[in-house]
């Protein structure tokens, strides 16, 4: 992972300098075969097999690309993605989270969510809260070539994923403002971005004006980068004069936020909580007071919100506990018998039910740490097909089924290094939380439509719950509420015994 941390600060100089990444500095004759000479002797030689015919400012990029990584290092991974060691460990090892480790929105009564509610936005108050968001994913389901964060889902307002996100980062800084009487309440934004989605996110904050937050409070970073693997551990060549690679997973979160300094800052600022969440979920509560308060509460390093699985098909991570430690089983792991099996106590019921929504609660003093755990999260494999060059003889191939792998980290295998009374699961609404966006429109399930049927309903629910009416008809229902007028139903009562035709918007008067 070292090899990657370089990359990613050679891209942060070329954006702090300002000016557009200047060609790289071309390498010396003694520096560039030392580099050759290493590759070869890890057997992947092959990636200067066009070295000599490059123009001199490509020979310059493939030199300095390569030199982010260590391929002794990339053959390990390489090695145990393609033959991974038997596990002697049964899935019995696997079962659901004690009662000690998780709570539940719903269950909770009242007065609990209200004194999270309130400690929560005390800590927004006194600017000890983050929020990192993760961005760096390719919408590939989902069929945009853009960032997922710019995606207009079809609401009235047209606005983006990203617009959603900041407009209630604000409405918080200014409840949290208003509630303590301070002057100004900043909850500091990172945003992670991987090669692919850096730029066109930067400029499209850029374009938007920061959606009205100050730009001095976002942060937009890049993750790290891995090379692509050929079938039998070679590194795969996207051209002559590039290998192939892949952004690290959003596991590369940890590596990201020391390397681009976004850790650095937070300490700058005395940050004590750090909420981390996905790009593609319209519903997300960013920096949620509740979930803060609950978690400064309990005082643990990390907290995971959870919603009840949809059914055991959907796609989507589950919170278990495996060898007495916190842990997620992702779908794309995870056996029939495991997501099918029902829980003893009530037939009817999944008996791993916690679905992982991306939603994750740290303290700063966890994230500290992170150089001494970072490097040996593990690499997940993924088969894919990707285009490259066949070093032989430098013809483009591009494989009709998967001629490689591309690694990656995930997020939360960080969570088996906590202990138990240090970690907690919070259940929360799906309908109040939870739409991600995965799907083209049209699917049906996870796609635009739903993402934005889940706002307007939601929106309805709260104007009815402050005594409004939303006369809906056939097909005609929902009403969308800014954020910048309520950040969770809260102060809507002016619109008691008011009548609002749907679908509708409530947007704050410029
Ligand atoms: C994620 C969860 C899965 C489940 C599901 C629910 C992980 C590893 N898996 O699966 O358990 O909760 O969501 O919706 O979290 N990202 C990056 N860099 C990367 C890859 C992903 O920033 O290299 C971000 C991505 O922009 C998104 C989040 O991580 O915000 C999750 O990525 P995804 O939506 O591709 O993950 P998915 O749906 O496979």
């Amino acid at each position: 992972m070292a090899e990657a941390i370089k990359e990613t600060v050679s891209n942060l100089i070329g954006k702090l300098s300002g000016s557009a990444v200047e060609a790289p500095r071309e390498p010396s004759t003694e520096e560039f075969q030392s580099l050759q000479k290493k590759y070869t002797d890890a057997g992947q030689g092959h990636v200067f097999a066009f070295a000599e015919e490059l123009p001199t400012a490509e020979k310059s990029q493939l030199f300095h690309q390569l030199s982010n990584f260590d391929p002794t290092r990339i053959n390990e991974l390489a090695n145990i993605a393609l033959n991974p060691p038997k596990t002697e460990e049964t899935t019995s090892t696997v079962e659901p989270l004690p009662e000690s480790a998780t709570a539940s929105i719903i269950d909770s009564d009242a007065a609990d969510l209200k004194k999270w509610f309130d400690s929560g936005l005390k800590e927004v108050a006194d600017n000890n809260v983050a929020v990192v968001l993760m961005a760096g994913g390719q919408g590939t389901r989902l069929g945009s070539s853009a960032p997922k964060g710019c995606f207009d889902i079809g609401l009235l307002s047209q606005k983006s994923l990203f617009q959603l996100q900041a407009e209630r980062i604000q409405k918080l800084q200014e409840l949290a403002q208003k509630t303590h009487g301070v002057q100004s309440a900043v909850i500091p934004w990172y945003v992670m971005t991987s090669g692919p989605t850096r730029k066109p996110t930067e400029e499209f904050f850029e374009k938007s004006k920061y959606f009205g937050l100050d730009k001095n409070n976002v942060f937009i970073f890049e993750q790290g980068v891995l090379p692509c693997i050929s079938n039998d551990g070679k590194i795969l060549l996207e051209s002559k004069g590039k290998a192939a690679v892949a952004p690290d997973g959003n596991g590369g979160i940890y590596q990201g936020l020391v390397t681009s300094g976004a850790r650095e800052d937070m300490r700058k600022r005395g940050i004590k909580h750090i909420h981390i969440f996905g790009v593609d979920n319209c519903l997300v509560k960013v920096a949620d007071p509740i979930f803060i308060g609950f978690s400064a509460a309990k005082d643990v390093d990390i907290a995971t919100k959870v919603v009840r699985k949809r059914d055991a098909a959907e796609s989507v991570g589950l919170i278990v506990q495996k060898n007495g430690k916190p842990d997620v089983v992702e779908y794309s792991e995870i056996d029939k018998e495991t997501s099918e099996a029902k829980d003893p106590k009530q037939p009817d019921v999944l008996k791993f039910r916690a679905a992982n929504i991306v939603n994750h609660y740290y303290s700063f003093r966890f994230l500290e740490s992170i150089e001494t755990w970072a490097h040996k999260l593990p690499h997940h494999v993924a088969r894919k097909k990707i285009p490259c060059v066949n070093p032989e003889n430098g013809e483009a191939v591009k494989p009709a089924k998967p001629n490689g792998i591309k690694l990656e980290q995930f997020i939360f295998d960080v969570f088996p290094l906590t202990p138990l009374n240090k970690f907690a699961s919070i259940e929360v609404r799906r309908e109040d939380e939870f739409s991600p966006l995965k799907n083209a429109r049209g699917t049906g399930e996870d796609d635009p439509d739903t993402s934005r049927a889940d706002i307007l309903k939601q929106g309805q629910r709260w104007i009815e719950a402050a005594g409004g009416v939303v006369i809906t008809d056939g097909e005609a229902f929902g009403v969308e509420v800014s954020p910048l007028i309520s950040y969770a139903g809260e102060n809507l009562d002016f619109l008691a015994g008011r009548e609002i035709k749907a679908p509708a918007i409530l947007e704050r008067e410029e």
